[in-house]
């Protein structure tokens, strides 16, 4: 899955694809790269953003939505908006991928008449100062047990199970000890649903190396065949021509 960030103050691509043509190419090269999923969004979640407004969100995506209708790939939209998401399942989004795991009210009933793709992704507080103190007790047993409740909603509500991705939410509300808990469990949390991991160029992979955010490529890749092995389905990732080399590479060493 490439990311397809609409948004000025997105953490890694700085503003370099805030125009709606500038994100269209890209989310083309990402196509033409491999990608098999585009995430457009128009609200950054990383620690310490601001939230946007409902008509600037769909400002910003709905002109990259119509642009890549009929691209072949899977089109998810990164919103925590019950009104996005309708308006861009209607603008022909096949995914919506949800930060707070549709528990905003309205979210279940936007999704509930679509036959899209949901990811429920766990977060500990909310983006602006979730990574203040991060705190669990057992964070894998908290993690599972909050995405087991949020399927167990959606089912409540008559959204598929087949239609189900879940996501630990990597960097979101949590130290580098809870990313890494994280990940040894993702076998765990595999049980529950297919797995979505997002660690592309985190702050978690610069507290390993020590490299600022514009040199985390190979981190990234190394963090997304780790993710892979422990059985993530998909891979939400900013180098999409460099993860899937890397992805063939190690599918045909095994
Ligand atoms: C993610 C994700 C996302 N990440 C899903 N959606 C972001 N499903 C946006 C840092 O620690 O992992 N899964 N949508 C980007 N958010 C962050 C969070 C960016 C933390 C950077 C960090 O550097």
């Amino acid at each position: 899955m490439g990311i397809v960030n609409v948004t000025p103050d997105s953490f890694s691509d700085g503003g370099r694809f805030y125009s709606s043509d500038q994100a269209l190419d890209h989310a083309r090269r990402l196509i033409d790269a491999g990608a098999d999923a585009l995430d457009i969004g128009g609200e950054s979640t990383r620690p310490g953003a601001q939230a946007v407004s409902e008509q600037e969100e769909l400002e910003r995506i709905l002109p990259v939505l119509e642009g890549l209708r009929d691209c072949g790939v899977t089109l998810s939209v990164d919103t925590m908006k019950p009104a996005v998401m309708r308006a861009a399942l209607a603008a022909g989004a096949t995914m919506i991928n949800d930060v707070r795991a549709l528990q905003a009210p309205g979210a279940l009933e936007a999704v509930r008449n679509s036959d899209c793709a949901v990811c429920l992704m766990h977060m500990q507080g909310e983006p602006r100062s979730m990574q203040d103190a991060p705190q669990y007790g057992d964070v894998l047993q908290e993690v599972y047990g909050f995405l087991a409740a949020r399927i167990a909603a959606c089912g409540a509500a008559g959204v598929a199970r087949d239609r189900l991705y879940i996501d630990p939410g990597f960097g979101f509300g949590k130290t580098l000890e809870h990313n890494l808990a994280l990940l040894r469990g993702l076998p765990r949390l595999a049980e529950l649903a297919p797995v979505l991991v997002g660690v592309s160029r985190k702050r978690m992979l610069g507290e390993i190396t020590g490299r600022p955010v514009d040199e985390r490529l190979a981190g990234s890749i190394a963090a997304a065949l780790r993710a892979v092995e422990k059985g993530a389905a998909i891979v939400r990732v900013h180098d999409v021509a460099a993860t899937v080399d890397a992805l063939k590479i190690w599918e045909r060493t095994r």
